[in-house]
């Protein structure tokens, strides 16, 4: 197909960019970590959302491929800020459901940190709650103990949306829990989406678990969650995804 056949001529060209967003410690305010999301820079179609070839990438098994690029960039880049004399706590990626079925994921990962001479505090991945449902979940529960026992921590993105149970939470090896975005975005709006993203924050923290609210745009979205003792917020509120040098001003000038 021709648009699979672009995507591995932007593999070849390496047209995969990172984006960052910050994550906000919502009590104390500063910067908890950065969430790197992938874009294509295509050069006639500009750049391209994850959204028109994400769903295309993960059909045809070439995500492995682009994740493993993620991987590479998001640690070089945190290896530049470094050098740099900055900062960032760390630096988020998102793992996709293939990228546990081929090749040596937690090789691939501990081989990046060193690569970069980066700890591996600095990284972070996030996978989703389809992850975890898969039909090869103990498979997938053996390299995400794999990649907890590098030092990496593990996020779960897009909580509430599917199916994942507090049974799952107790037998991955989860740190933190990220509230998906439709739930912020209902608060003050719909009263169950309240008591959802309460009782998520209260069962988290009674699991060990740290909180993180995506999606925030207004400050009464922040107030709530600070109130109700969510940890780190994301959302437009404290900043767009960026490109890397949008985000090397920030760090050099912070707000
Ligand atoms: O801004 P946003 O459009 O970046 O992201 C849309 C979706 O794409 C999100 O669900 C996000 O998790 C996913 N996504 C973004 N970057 C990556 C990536 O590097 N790998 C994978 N597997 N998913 C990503
Ligand atoms: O990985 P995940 O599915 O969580 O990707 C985050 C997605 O949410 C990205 O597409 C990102 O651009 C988007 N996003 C981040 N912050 C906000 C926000 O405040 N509002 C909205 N509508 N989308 C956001
Ligand atoms: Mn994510
Ligand atoms: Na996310």
């Amino acid at each position: 197909r021709a648009m699979e056949k672009e995507l591995r001529r932007a593999l070849r060209c390496q047209e995969f960019v990172l984006y960052y967003q910050p994550q906000i410690h919502l009590t104390q305010g500063g910067l908890d970590g950065l969430e790197a999301l992938v874009r294509w820079q295509h050069p006639r179609r500009g750049l391209v959302p994850p959204a028109e070839f994400l769903p295309l990438a993960e059909e045809s098994g070439l995500i492995v491929t682009i994740g493993r690029q993620v991987l590479r960039q998001a640690c070089d880049q945190m290896r530049a800020w470094r050098d740099a004399g900055l900062h960032p706590p760390r630096v988020a990626i998102n793992l996709a459901t293939a990228q546990f079925k081929q090749g040596d994921l937690v090789e691939e990962i501990r081989q990046g940190l060193t690569q970069a001479g980066l700890a591996p505090r600095d990284l972070e991945v996030e996978i989703t709650e389809g992850t975890i449902l898969d039909r090869d979940s103990a498979e997938i529960q053996r390299i995400l103990a794999g990649i907890r026992e590098l030092g990496v921590e593990i996020a779960l993105d897009d909580f509430g949306t599917g199916y994942a149970s507090l049974t799952h939470l107790k037998r991955f090896p989860v740190n933190r829990l990220k509230i998906d975005r439709s739930f912020v975005q209902s608060l003050g709006q719909d009263a169950d989406d309240e008591a959802i993203v309460k009782m998520v924050i209260q069962l988290g923290h009674s699991l060990g678990l740290a909180i993180v609210a995506e999606g925030i745009e207004t400050a009464e979205q922040a107030g709530y969650l600070s109130q109700q003792g969510c940890d780190v917020g994301q959302g437009y509120l404290f900043g767009r995804p960026m490109p890397a040098e949008e985000v090397t001003l920030r760090l050099r000038s912070p707000a």
